[in-house]
């Protein structure tokens, strides 16, 4: 990489239902690469954007009974969306594209033109399983069990006449690329890569790249009725955003080809093999890099609701700050691996490292600034080599062991880095005893200055190299420990000394506020039962019964209405009302009926209700009843609910409903 220009993108996101924390894993890795490029002083180009064709837009925009570009506009652009929660997260990407975008799709009816003219695309007919969740199409030995081999789901027959990418023709150069250079990492991914795809039985398989069964794409505009596939689309955007294709942007002689594109490992194929093949087919330089992170999983599996999890990442935010949650990501698992979700980790990885080892250190510090000095240390130093020179000298070099981890993108352990300088400093903390110091500030006052001194300055090269990750608490750390802005740049990240001698502190609000655990989780489960409360439908009905009864036979039920008289509820059951009922023959009829739970004994007297009289009497808690009182019930929220029928007051008792 040179080091004035960096290019990095996230893939580009389906607009195609609620976001997830997981969501948000690749792009928080890649703002955090972007913004640490822009702290080493590159020109950053961070490209995010939605790619919002193919057919599983098309049929969630059918059933949602709207245009797919009004679904898809609505997705990308209302509260909650994609623009929305990058916003949340704190994303501070360059350019946003969208595969819909005009200047996109003319592009790409170019390119799809041009591989056509140098023969690398030509016309055939396609037989295979398509998975249409992922808009991919199999050969049977590709299938696991029967099934999808990147989501799992059930596959279709499916065939068409279809364009195919001559990507066989391109094998040797691609096994090459991913075998004898770094351009896919984890090297974990590579063998499966090849192995699973290139020297596979048949070898890599030409690919379709057009479809004719659904019309929700950009155009083969010298064929009508075939779309791109939504792939060959989708990837060119890291290129056309640039100004590949079109006169909208002129960037491509900067920045391609890309740094870095970051993915999920399960479009790692995409990435590592079909990319670098249309690129070569273009006769276009290849990406530098291409990184396939894990997924974040909840109970083992990448999609599903995390069960007994909380993963809005609007409400997670809203409970721990946004920061917090960019840095639990990426310090807790290795970017290359998968990693489990739990809002236990998270509650346990902010009281551990913000708020116990960093939140400590910076209010340990700033608040002794105060008590002991003010706020404003004096101008002389004494130091003790014997305390001090251990952890200066592992503070300077800490700029360079992150740097190594990070332009490895191991986030993790650049993180991890960070933190043995935290926990050091706090231990110096203990070594030191400013308290004890304090106590004689004639003998140790400027000692006491030196200390206090010495923490301020790890505590700014930390916080310069944890801004990335977490950019507004870093603000604040900076704002509270007296860094001004040539105290905040990379290059003071490597020098020790930065801070005034008489640097002046203001201890402000606890950035990292501890968290009770078992009354968090308690507070979570509770807002998931109500979110799962709200999410039950309003009002629901049983749906009619299907089988018939003949008219003779309904007609034998016989309907009176009939006048309450008195209502009891029935000793020792808390279900059971006992009704006495006038019911126009002259003698009191008895009905018990289970609906406690609805009425009042006292509300139903004087009303006029339907009751069933010619059922066969039976007993209840010891009495009788002699029919059935006639409700209604639905279910609202997911609680039963019960209304009695009640009738005008001036039906006489007795009088027979048919
Ligand atoms: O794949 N953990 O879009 P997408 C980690 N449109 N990462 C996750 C995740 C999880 N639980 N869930 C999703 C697409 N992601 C294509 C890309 S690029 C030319 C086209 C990640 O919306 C996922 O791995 O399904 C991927 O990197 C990103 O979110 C977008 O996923």
């Amino acid at each position: 990489m040179d080091n004035k220009h960096f290019y990095i993108t996230t893939p580009i996101y389906y607009p195609s239902g609620k976001l997830h924390i997981g969501h948000s894993y690749t792009t928080v890795a890649a703002d955090v690469m972007a913004r640490y490029k822009r702290l080493q002083g590159c020109d950053v180009m961070f490209l995010t954007g939605t790619d919002e064709h193919g057919q599983k837009i098309e049929d969630k925009a059918r059933e949602a009974g709207v245009t797919p570009q009004q679904f898809v506009d609505d997705i990308v652009t209302a509260p909650g969306g994609v623009l929305d929660l990058w916003k949340l997260m704190n994303i501070q990407y360059d350019r946003f594209i969208r595969t819909t975008d005009d200047y996109h799709v003319a592009a790409i009816q170019k390119i799809f033109r041009k591989m056509h003219d140098n023969g690398d695309i030509y016309k055939g007919s396609y037989k295979g399983k398509y998975c249409k969740p992922c808009e991919s199409f199999w050969t049977e030995s590709q299938l696991v069990d029967g099934k999808c081999p990147d989501c799992g789901r059930e596959v279709a027959d499916a065939e068409e006449e279809a364009y195919f990418f001559r990507a066989s023709k391109y094998a040797d150069r691609v096994r090459d690329l991913l075998l004898n250079t770094d351009f896919l990492e984890p090297r974990s991914r590579v063998h499966e890569m090849v192995n699973n795809f290139i020297d596979c039985e048949g070898g890599l398989q030409d690919l379709c790249v057009s479809r004719t069964s659904f019309t929700w794409g950009v155009p083969v505009d010298f064929d009508p009725g075939h779309v791109v596939y939504v792939w060959l689309d989708a990837l060119f955007n890291y290129m056309t955003a640039l100004g590949y294709q079109n006169d909208k942007y002129s960037d491509l002689e900067k920045f391609w080809p890309a740094d870095a594109h970051f993915v999920g490992k399960e479009i790692v194929r995409f990435h590592a093999i079909y990319w670098p093949a249309f690129l070569m087919s273009m006769d276009l330089p290849l990406p530098k890099k291409v990184y396939g992170h894990g997924w974040l999983n909840f109970n083992g599996d990448k999609m599903s609701k995390s069960k007994g999890n909380v993963v809005d990442p609007y409400l997670l935010s809203e409970r721990y700050g946004v920061d917090a949650l960019r840095f639990f990501v990426l310090r807790t698992f290795p970017f290359g691996s998968d990693g489990n979700f739990t809002n236990e980790l998270l509650i346990q990885t902010i009281n551990t490292d913000l708020a116990n080892d960093l939140g400590n250190l910076v209010s340990r510090t700033t608040a002794m600034a105060e008590k002991y000095f003010g706020g404003k240390l004096p101008g002389a130093r004494q130091a003790n080599p014997e305390l001090d020179n251990s952890l200066v000298s592992l503070v300077t070099g800490l700029c360079s062991r992150y740097e190594e981890q990070m332009e490895k993108f191991q986030f993790q352990n650049a993180l991890e880095e960070i933190f043995k300088v935290i926990q050091r400093a706090n231990k110096y903390i203990d070594e030191n005893a400013p308290w004890a110091l304090a106590k004689d500030m004639d003998a140790n006052g400027v000692r006491l200055g030196t200390v206090l001194y010495n923490l301020l300055e790890t505590v700014r090269i930390c916080t310069v190299l944890l801004t990335p990750f977490m950019p507004d608490s870093c603000g604040k750390i900076f704002a509270q420990t007296g860094a001004d802005a040539a105290a905040r740049t990379w290059d003071s990240a490597a020098k020790w000394g930065v801070l005034p001698a008489d640097v002046q502190v203001h201890k402000g609000e606890n950035l990292f506020p501890r968290i009770d655990m078992a009354k968090e989780l308690e507070e979570l489960d509770r807002i998931m039962e109500e979110a799962k409360k709200a999410a039950l439908p309003a009002i629901e009905i049983e749906p009619q019964t299907e089988e018939k009864v003949d008219f003779d036979t309904f007609c034998k039920s016989d309907f009176r209405a009939v006048k309450v008289k008195d209502c009891q509820q029935v000793k020792k059951s808390d279900k059971l009302l006992k009704f006495t009922l006038d019911d126009g023959t002259g003698t009191d009829r008895q009905i018990l009926s289970g609906i406690a739970k609805w009425y009042a004994p006292e509300d139903l007297i004087g009303k006029t209700l339907v009751a069933i009289v010619n059922l066969p009497p039976r007993k209840m808690m010891g009495q009788e009843s002699q029919g059935m009182l006639i409700s209604a019930v639905h279910t609202e929220k997911g609680e039963e609910r019960l209304n009695l029928l009640m009738v005008d007051d001036k039906i006489p008792a007795g009088a027979k409903l048919c």
